[in-house]
């Protein structure tokens, strides 16, 4: 019996890195990744801390009988899934009537997406529901399949990867039911909507539309099924992806607008076909200013009303471009957040509870980063952050609930370079701000050597320049890096001053492009670029750096009022395939997850905690005392079945409301001796049903 035990956890290693008997080692934290892996379990616990790793293939664990499994039930009762956390976090709602929010980080591919939408099924399937809460759960759902078409696309990392970051809650009535919801979207990379590096694509919507469209409102569009005749379409040279199905994705997304509720699909697909007609529109012109040469797009743009005589302003041909450019991402940029705030309008509701799920653009590096990757490496970094400060504080805080004297573990704290990146004055965010707010000359190379003064004696900051004056020769002039908590990224500073000002120097020009939109007769655009905007010339169009740091400020406060629960998601490999570990990759985002460190943490004091009555009821048979209840006082009843169990003092201490337990053998023991007490009642029982037959 023990012995058959004891193979199991050989083959399938354990399925909470606690009980690993060298926790220290990382070779044997790998070890038992690559084993579970191999065995398609993706999910591993470290206490309540759930790691998955991408499988790349469909696996049937999803299925409504899993989902049943799950809800209800205890952490440690079931093998490690999304669907618990998911349903642990719904518990401690209902129960200590507390909004949590689940916190899914890992890199782009890693899986957090996926993630997500089974944590929202899982809700969808199991909650209860009404006729109208019905209504609900189906537009949570189908706010997926809109939003992955207009914000995700596909790059090198991910076929599917989240170009914007998304915090969403779930909002809960008093009966548990899910009765509303709100998506809070943060800087949706719109460099995209106009330039795709090689072996990308456009978002998703461009394709779909292209492919799945009906004929009759392709023409009416004015617009010809084949990608590579748009400019915007053709930069990354990959019209089709062989893991994505963009006709019957595009009759998901019809349905899903129709469920939230949209009658605007005309006007909104108009908008779509005019990004990729202004795209085509050319330039030609004597004398340095530019004049449109093409006629035809601007016979489908007039729907929009952008004529051409009011898109020439004296412009040369570069800026003609850039403002072409620039308004395209304006335009698709503003109809993004429109697409949203029209979902939360479907999904408004008030007085409720809430389980928030954070889904964002995973921590990247290309061969050319620039200001875009730096939002979203910035951003993981925060989060890095939280899970540190949340991790290491929770324990903290639990063992002084609990009256439970705690010795600190050392860890990698990233603190230091999100300083480096947001603090006040000094910090990169705010000299990027400032140089660009600078009238005059301000450029990118002044803003490199500005950053090179302030920050270049941080031991996280590195550029072409050495201490001593001399070059370093692997860095190019006009790129800086920064060691990130999870590898090291070389950002090209080319265009980033552009990226930041391009409407501050040109203020006049984008009014006219802007009261272009404002006359629209499409209602979509009249709404997302107001009127009123226009008196206000100060105000940018692209987010300011201060203002993102400042909304990701907001996302944390709003995580740090919720009780977090945690999903760390790995990449097995770079080649999107399934089956292969790759040791070193894995090895890398081990490390710069934190994991050894949470685990270590973990372990440091107790490696297992379990509330009173949690533990009575799974252990009360083996002690005669606690069989088949125990009357008295929770702990009285834990104190004799540890005791009879022949736990040593040093093995164990009771809190206030919890054992804790401070080496996993003794947890073992104790989970064999119920295996073998399971067994024995087993034959006891099959003994009598024999005697009565
Ligand atoms: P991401 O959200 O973490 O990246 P995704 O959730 O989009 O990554 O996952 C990438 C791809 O991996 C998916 O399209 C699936 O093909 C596959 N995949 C992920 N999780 C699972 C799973 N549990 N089961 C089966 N396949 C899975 V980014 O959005 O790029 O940071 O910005
Ligand atoms: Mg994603």
């Amino acid at each position: 019996m023990m012995e058959s035990a004891l193979t199991a956890r050989d083959r399938v290693g354990v399925q909470d890195f606690v009980l690993l008997e060298n926790f220290t080692s990382e070779a044997a934290f790998i070890e038992n990744l690559r084993k579970r892996f191999k065995e398609n379990l993706i999910y591993t616990y470290i206490g309540s801390v759930l790691v998955s790793v991408n499988p790349y293939k469909d696996l049937e664990i999803y299925t409504k009988n899993h989902m049943e499994r799950y809800r209800g039930v205890n952490f440690y009762e079931v093998s490690p899934h999304i669907y618990a956390v998911a349903d642990n976090s719904y518990r401690s709602m209902r129960t200590e009537r507390k909004d949590q929010c689940i916190l899914i980080s890992g890199e782009s591919g890693a899986g957090k997406t996926e993630a997500s939408k089974k944590i929202l099924q899982y809700y969808a399937v199991t909650c209860p529901a009404s006729e109208q809460v019905q209504t609900v759960k189906d537009r949570l759902l189908q706010s997926n399949p809109v939003l992955e078409a207009f914000g995700n696309a596909k790059t090198l990392r991910n076929d599917n990867s989240s170009r914007f970051g998304k915090y969403m809650d779930i909002q809960f009535d008093f009966k548990g039911a899910p009765v509303g919801g709100h998506i809070i979207n943060y800087l949706l990379e719109k460099s995209r909507v106009v330039h795709q590096n090689h072996g990308e694509r456009n978002f998703h919507i461009f394709y779909q539309m292209m492919e799945g469209g009906e004929e009759d409102l392709l023409r009416r569009l004015g617009l010809e099924r084949n990608p590579q005749q748009y400019q915007y379409l053709v930069k990354g040279n990959c019209p089709k992806v062989s893991s994505i199905n963009d006709r019957s994705d595009w009759k998901v997304v019809r349905k899903a607008l129709t469920v939230i509720g949209f009658n605007e699909d005309e006007e909104l697909l108009n908008i779509i076909a005019s990004v990729l007609h202004l795209g085509n529109v050319q330039y030609g012109g004597e004398d340095g200013i530019a004049c449109i040469t093409s006629d035809t797009q601007i016979k489908y743009l007039a729907r929009v009303r952008a004529q051409p005589a009011q898109l020439v302003s004296p412009l040369n041909l570069e800026q003609a471009s850039s403002a072409r450019d620039a308004l395209s991402k304006a335009v698709y940029g503003r109809t993004f957040t429109w697409l949203v705030n029209k979902i939360n309008a479907s999904l408004a509701y008030t007085n409720y509870s809430v389980i928030g799920l954070l889904d964002i653009y995973g921590f990247e590096v290309f061969q050319n980063n620039s200001f875009e990757q730096f939002c979203i490496n910035y951003c993981n970094e925060k989060l890095q952050q939280l899970f540190i400060e949340l991790t290491l504080k929770s324990e903290q805080d639990e063992y002084e609930a609990e009256g439970i004297t705690w010795e600190p573990v050392q860890y990698f704290n990233n603190k230091i370079i999100c300083d480096l990146v947001e603090e006040k004055f000094k910090g990169i965010i705010s000299i990027l701000d400032e140089e660009c707010l600078r009238p005059g000359d301000a450029s990118d190379l002044t803003f490199l050597e500005k950053l090179e003064d302030i920050v270049g004696g941080h031991p996280h900051f590195i550029t072409h320049k050495l201490a001593d004056g001399k070059t370093r020769k692997v860095m190019g002039r006009e790129e800086f890096r920064l060691l990130h908590y999870a590898g090291e990224v070389n950002y090209n500073i080319n265009g980033v001053c552009v990226f930041v000002v391009l409407f501050f120097a040109r203020c006049n020009k984008l009014c006219t492009q802007m009261f272009v939109m404002c006359m629209s007769e499409n209602k979509i655009l009249r709404q997302c670029f107001d009127r009123e905007e226009l008196s206000d010339k100060k105000r940018p169009e692209t987010v300011r750096p201060t203002q993102f740091k400042a909304s990701l400020a907001k996302l944390m406060e709003i995580l740090m009022s919720k009780e977090p629960s945690y999903v760390r998601c790995i990449k097995p490999n770079d080649s999107k395939q399934a089956a292969r570990f790759d040791e070193v990759l894995i090895r890398h985002q081990v490390k710069y997850l934190g994991l050894m460190e949470n685990l270590r943490v973990r372990r440091a004091g107790f490696a297992y905690r379990r509330r009173y009555e949690v533990f009575l009821q799974r252990y009360k048979s083996l002690c005669p005392d606690t069989w088949p209840n125990w009357q008295g006082k929770l702990s009285d009843g834990v104190s004799t079945l540890v005791k009879h169990l022949g736990y040593k003092p040093e093995e164990y201490k009771l809190g206030r409301s919890k054992i804790f337990i401070r080496f996993p053998k003794t947890l073992f023991a104790t989970e064999d001796a119920l295996e073998t007490r399971k067994h024995s009642l087993a034959i006891t029982m099959q003994a009598c049903w024999r005697g009565v037959l």
